[in-house]
């Protein structure tokens, strides 16, 4: 069975169990995914978000889905590209990890991701693909519940890179 899959699309339609947000680390919402995400969720999401004070790059955190068809909402700041000396790659590989294990500690079995990182905060899109391709077929490996992961690219451009990574 294929664990990783890659489809074009909008994350807030997704059913799955749970899907991330690219966010940032006051976790009070943005623009581009982060915007689509509380706008279709609605302001009890911001609620929620409001308790965590914030959350470093790379970790994340977990709210109910609200009015989303998902059931949680995992938010994790993703690393702002600085020219990948300031340890970008691995805080990006931090971000698709321990959003992972957050879904793993709530018993989920489908986890939808966006193409974090490679919007506003330019992280390049290629090498972006293969951190995530990566560090979720690891994850896979030892992964108890999570057994179905979805990359939910927006644009014909960021489809072609992640697909590229899956065969
Ligand atoms: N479904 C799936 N992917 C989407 C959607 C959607 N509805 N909307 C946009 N994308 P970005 P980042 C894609 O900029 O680079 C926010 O302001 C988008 O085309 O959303 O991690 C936060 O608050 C791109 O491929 O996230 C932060 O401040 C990908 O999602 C900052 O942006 C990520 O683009 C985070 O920047």
């Amino acid at each position: 069975m294929t664990q990783v899959n890659v489809i074009k699309g909008d994350i807030t339609k997704v059913n799955v169990d749970a899907i991330v947000n690219a966010a940032n680390t006051t976790l009070m919402g943005g623009g581009g995914v982060d915007g689509a995400i509380h706008r279709a969720a609605g302001p009890a999401l911001y609620a929620a978000c409001e308790k965590f004070h914030g959350c470093p790059t790379g970790e994340a955190r977990i709210t109910g889905g609200f009015n989303l068809p998902a059931k949680f909402i995992i938010h994790t700041p993703g690393p702002v590209w600085y020219g990948g000396t300031h340890g970008e790659d691995q805080l990006l590989a931090n971000s698709y990890h321990n959003s992972l294990a957050l879904a793993e500690q709530n018993h989920c079995q489908t986890v939808a991701f966006p193409s974090i990182s490679t919007g506003v905060y330019a992280f390049p899109l290629d090498r972006a693909a293969k951190i995530a391709i990566a560090t979720i077929t690891d994850f896979l490996q030892s992964a108890k519940y999570v057994d179905q992961v979805t990359m939910v690219c927006f644009d014909d451009h960021t489809f072609a890179a992640y697909q590229e990574q899956i065969h």
